[in-house]
């Protein structure tokens, strides 16, 4: 048995089919006999949630800091329990966007991505990170794409920019 639980989050640009692979990841995870769980963020059911999915909605106005800073706090405001269920349950999170979506999003919109990284330092760092690649052109091809706030084929080009910015050795992107 595992010492503690794997920290995997998935990331990528809207409809690039994480939720997907998420809910297969957990499902063949589970049945492999791993426990294991989804974890999504923005968590939109706590207090910083409702006033992202608010904004996220264009029911609300947000200066580009104050939200990115909100997603952040979203992200602060569920570490214990992520770290309890990781090193004491012993449970694997399977994890659909994290701090990258964080720093993507928001520097793609033309905030200085040294500031937004910010707010994340000191969060669990996850073991791995699985990024969802599907061209933009693609992915506007999909359903609902347009509903909320970010869906844009401009500023999703800019994020998926971003996001090449940020990968590292903990990344695998299109297994
Ligand atoms: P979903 O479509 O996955 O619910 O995401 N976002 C997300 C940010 O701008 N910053 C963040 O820190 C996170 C986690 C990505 C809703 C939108 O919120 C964006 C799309
Ligand atoms: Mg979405």
């Amino acid at each position: 048995m595992l010492q503690r639980g794997l920290f995997i989050v998935v990331e990528g640009c809207d409809r690039s089919g994480k939720s997907t692979q998420c809910a297969n990841l957990v499902s063949n995870l589970t049945k492999s006999g791993i426990d294991a769980e989804l974890i999504k963020f923005p968590d939109r059911t706590t207090q910083t949630g409702k006033m992202i999915d608010n904004y996220l909605q264009q029911k609300s106005e947000l200066d580009d800091h104050a939200i990115h800073l909100l997603f952040s706090a979203n992200r602060w405001e569920a570490m214990q329990a992520i770290h309890d269920k990781i090193v004491h349950q012993r449970k694997t999170l399977v994890v659909d966007r994290y701090a990258f979506s964080g720093v993507a999003f928001s520097s793609a919109k033309g905030l200085d991505s040294n500031w937004c990284r910010h707010s994340d330092v000191g969060l669990l760092s996850p073991d791995i990170v699985l990024f969802l690649d599907l061209p933009i052109d693609e992915a506007e091809k999909r359903g609902g794409f347009g509903e909320e706030r970010y869906e844009k084929k401009e500023l999703q080009i800019r994020v998926r920019e971003e996001f090449m910015k940020l990968e590292d050795k903990n990344w695998k992107v299109n297994l």
